[in-house]
C-alpha cells in the first residue's frame, strides 16, 4: 500500500531506508521535475511547457516535416536554457550514490544532459540528448557543443538536421529500453524523481521493479499515476527530498546524533 509523507528527514519511514541501505542494485528513473531547480521548464505540472505549446508542432515527426523551423525554434530556446542551467543537488546526490552500490543505473527521460554533468557515469537515456543532432537523410550524428546558430541547421551532405531526440509515436532507442527494462526488473530498489509518468514506455518501468519484489519510492511535488503503485511517495522539492533521503539512508549514525529523540521513537 502507498504511503505518503512529506519531504522532511525525520517522517522518512525505517524500513524504507533500511531496504535502500541494503539493496545490492539500485535503479533511478528521473524525468523533467528533477531539473525543475535548475531552472529547466516541465512539461506538465505548474507552468509547464504544453500549456503554451502545442506539442504536436514540436515534438512530433509530423510537426517537424511540416515546420522545421519552427521545431528548431523550440529546440534552440532550449538549448539556450540548458546552457545557462547547472546540476543542482538532486542530480549530485544521485551522482554520489552511484559509488555505493554495486550496481546503480540512472535512467531519465530528460535530454538535457545534466546528469552527466553532474558526474553520473552510468546513464541511461531514454529519449535522445539536446546536445545531438541527426541526419534526416542517412541519420549520421552530429554532436554539438553549443546551442545552434542558424536554423534549421544542415548536415555537411545539404540535408535537413534533426534534434538526435525521441518524439511522440517514436520508437525509443532499442539498446537504451532493453538495459533500462533489465535493470528496473533486476533492481532491489528503484527511486523515481520528477516524473507525471504518464509517457510511455518509461512510466512503466517501476511497475517492472515492482513486480519483481522491488522497492519502488517516488519523490514529486505531486500525486502521480504512479503514487499508487509506489511503496513510498515523497512529496517535496527533488533538490531538498533527494539529498535528505540520501543522508538518512547513507549515514544514519549522523541522523541519531543529531536527532536522538526522533532516531529512538
Ligand atoms: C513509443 C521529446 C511506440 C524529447 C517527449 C502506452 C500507453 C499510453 C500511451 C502510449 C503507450 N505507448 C506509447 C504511447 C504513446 C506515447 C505516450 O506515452 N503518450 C502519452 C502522453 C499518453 N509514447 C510515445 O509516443 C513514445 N514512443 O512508445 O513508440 C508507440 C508509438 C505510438 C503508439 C504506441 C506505441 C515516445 C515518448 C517520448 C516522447 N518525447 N519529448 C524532448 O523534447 O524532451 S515527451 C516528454 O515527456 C519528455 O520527453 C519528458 O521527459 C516526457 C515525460 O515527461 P516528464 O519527464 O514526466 O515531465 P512532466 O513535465 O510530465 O512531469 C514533471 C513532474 O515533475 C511533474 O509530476 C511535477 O509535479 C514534478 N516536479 C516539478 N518540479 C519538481 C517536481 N518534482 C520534484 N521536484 C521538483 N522541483
Amino acid at each position: 500500500m502507498a504511503q505518503s509523507i512529506g519531504g522532511g528527514e525525520a517522517e522518512l519511514p525505517e524500513d524504507v531506508l533500511a531496504r535502500i541501505r541494503r539493496a545490492r542494485r539500485v535503479s533511478v528513473l528521473t524525468g523533467a521535475g528533477i531539473s525543475a531547480e535548475s531552472g529547466i521548464p516541465t512539461f506538465r505540472g505548474a507552468g509547464g511547457i504544453w500549456d503554451k505549446y502545442d506539442f504536436r508542432k514540436l515534438a512530433t515527426p509530423e510537426g517537424f516535416r511540416e515546420d522545421p523551423v519552427l521545431a528548431w525554434e523550440w529546440y534552440r530556446l532550449r538549448q539556450r536554457e540548458i546552457w545557462k542551467a547547472r546540476p543542482n543537488p538532486a542530480h549530485e546526490t544521485i551522482a554520489e550514490m552511484e559509488m555505493h552500490f554495486e550496481r546503480f543505473d540512472v535512467i531519465t527521460q530528460n535530454i538535457d544532459g545534466m546528469h552527466a554533468r553532474a558526474g553520473s557515469r552510468n546513464v541511461i537515456e531514454l529519449h535522445g540528448n539536446i546536445w545531438r543532432a541527426r541526419c534526416v537523410r542517412d541519420g549520421t550524428v552530429i554532436e554539438l557543443d553549443a546551442p545552434v546558430e542558424d536554423i534549421p541547421p544542415l548536415c555537411q551532405c545539404g540535408s535537413l538536421l534533426r534534434p538526435d531526440v525521441v518524439w511522440f509515436g517514436e520508437q525509443l532507442p532499442e539498446r537504451a529500453l532493453e538495459i533500462a527494462s533489465e535493470a528496473a526488473s533486476a533492481s532491489d530498489a528503484m527511486l523515481v524523481v520528477g516524473t507525471s509518468a504518464v509517457v510511455h514506455p518509461a512510466a512503466s518501468l517501476p511497475l517492472l521493479t515492482k513486480k519483481n519484489g522491488g522497492l519502488v519510492v517516488e519523490m514529486n511535488l505531486e500525486e502521480t499515476d504512479l503514487t499508487p503503485y509506489a511503496d513510498l511517495s515523497i512529496f517535496g522539492p527533488a533538490g531538498e527530498v533527494m539529498p535528505a533521503l540520501w543522508r538518512r539512508a547513507a549515514f544514519p549514525e549522523r541522523f541519531m546524533t543529531e536527532h536522538p529523540i526522533i532516531a529512538n521513537r
